[in-house]
């Protein structure tokens, strides 16, 4: 099986990608908070029941897994769970049997946004060549940086973990695939460099499935082939995976197999609209329910002008979205004169649209948006100076 050639040598245009993922990331923006939880099995996954409760005498009374009854699954880990075998997406009661002591934390997105933002922000402040690939990883392309790897790759370290008080893991390595699979080799607190003549030593003896793409069916077709280990598919008659994968697929695989990716980091690109939306837990009507849907249209409007002002951006079009009972769409939208990112004028504006619209039936959805974005203080000057009309669009949706 290890018949096949080595991979091509490092093409003089090498490029230094690096893959950056927070360590255990929701399990340690938890214990930023709970300190004294360092050290201990500590599952996130529980609701709002399982919130520590503070006692008379200041200490606080955590929930643990044994007391779960639930079909709920683990969000994540600290590694001292996983130590026992706790591990994401197993069902917490599961969980309960090999970690009955360890502690379960509710799940809070709003904290794990905020952290994720920060640790963005970081690292863009050193390196801003940054794809976004989720909550807690990026891809950074270096290439274009004349810092030595490892300084640089410590730089950003550092900076994470100052803005944030959380470790992370970088890998680094000639493209995406290998810097992926990098980022998971040293985990937690990890820095791996990697070249391209490392692929034999380091990458060629990983399982399969450790690639990014090769999911847990592909993964199960190729033990079925014999084929368990990143150096064996390598070695793999490029017949038999044809037959199986499909021509396309298994093209990939083989080109994967020898550390091989083109694909470029693609940084972040910018909003085109910013909207919200609520279904309601039963038929609201326009007349009958008038107040409660005026807060919840009010309270949209505050989260789009939020959105907004945190993203830094202002907007020209606003528009709101009404679905009815019979799951029949209707969207109205009207262009201000100026941009704006203020809650009362997108109120206001949002407003204008909804009288436009025949409330003569229930509905249970309510969205607004804001589109034509512009960078707030460098939003494009001149343009129509009076309130445009709307455009007028209407869709039946079957969702
Ligand atoms: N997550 C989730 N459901 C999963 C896996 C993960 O909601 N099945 C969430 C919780 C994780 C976060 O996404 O904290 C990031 O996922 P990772 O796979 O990077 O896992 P961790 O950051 O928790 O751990 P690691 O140190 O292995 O990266
Ligand atoms: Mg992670």
């Amino acid at each position: 099986m290890s018949a096949s050639l080595p991979p091509p040598v490092e093409s003089p245009r090498a490029r230094r990608i690096a893959h950056l993922d927070m360590d255990a990331f929701y399990a340690s923006v938890e214990l930023l908070r709970y300190p004294e939880l360092r050290g201990q099995p500590v599952v996130i996954g529980g609701m709002s029941v399982h919130a520590p409760v503070t006692q008379e005498d200041g200490s606080r009374q955590y929930a643990r897994l044994r007391d779960y009854v639930g079909r709920g699954v683990v969000t994540t880990s600290t590694y001292e769970a996983r130590a026992l075998g706790v591990f994401s997406a197993m069902g917490i009661m599961k969980a309960a049997k090999l970690a009955p002591d360890a502690i379960l934390l509710p799940v809070d997105f709003d904290a794990y946004r905020h952290y994720s933002r920060l640790f963005k922000q970081a690292v863009a402040d050193i390196a801003p060549h940054i794809e976004n690939r989720g909550i807690d990883e990026i891809y950074i392309d270096l290439s274009e940086h004349a810092e030595e790897t490892l300084a640089l790759a410590t730089r950003i370290k550092t900076a994470v973990q100052q803005a944030t008080g959380l470790s992370c893991s970088i890998g680094i390595a000639p493209n995406k695939l290998l810097a992926k699979i990098c980022s998971d080799l040293e985990k937690p607190n990890g820095l791996t460099i990697l070249t391209q003549a490392d692929i034999v030593t380091r990458i060629w003896p990983l399982p399969a499935r450790k690639i990014n793409g090769i999911g847990p069916r592909a993964a199960e077709k190729l033990t079925a082939l014999g084929l368990n280990t990143i150096e064996e598919l390598a070695a793999a008659d490029a017949a038999v995976l044809h037959e199986h994968f499909g021509r396309s697929y298994a093209d990939w695989l083989g080109r994967v197999a020898q550390g091989i990716d083109e694909r470029p980091v693609v940084t972040y690109s910018e909003p085109k609209s910013v909207s919200r939306e609520t279904t309601f837990e039963s038929n609201l009507h326009a007349k009958r329910d008038r107040e409660a849907l005026s807060g919840i249209f009010t309270r949209l409007c505050e989260r789009v002008a939020g959105d907004l002002q945190r993203k830094g951006f202002v907007g020209r079009t606003v528009g709101i979205k009404l679905r009815f009972t019979d799951f029949r769409i209707v969207t109205r939208d009207l262009t201000l004169p100026t941009y704006t990112d203020d809650a009362v004028a997108i109120r206001q504006a949002a407003g204008e649209c909804l009288k436009r619209i025949p409330l003569d039936q229930p509905f249970r959805l309510l969205g607004v948006r804001i589109g034509t974005l512009a960078k707030k203080g460098a939003e494009p000057v001149g343009g129509p100076v009076v309130m445009q009309g709307e455009l007028f669009r209407e869709s039946a949706d079957s969702k």
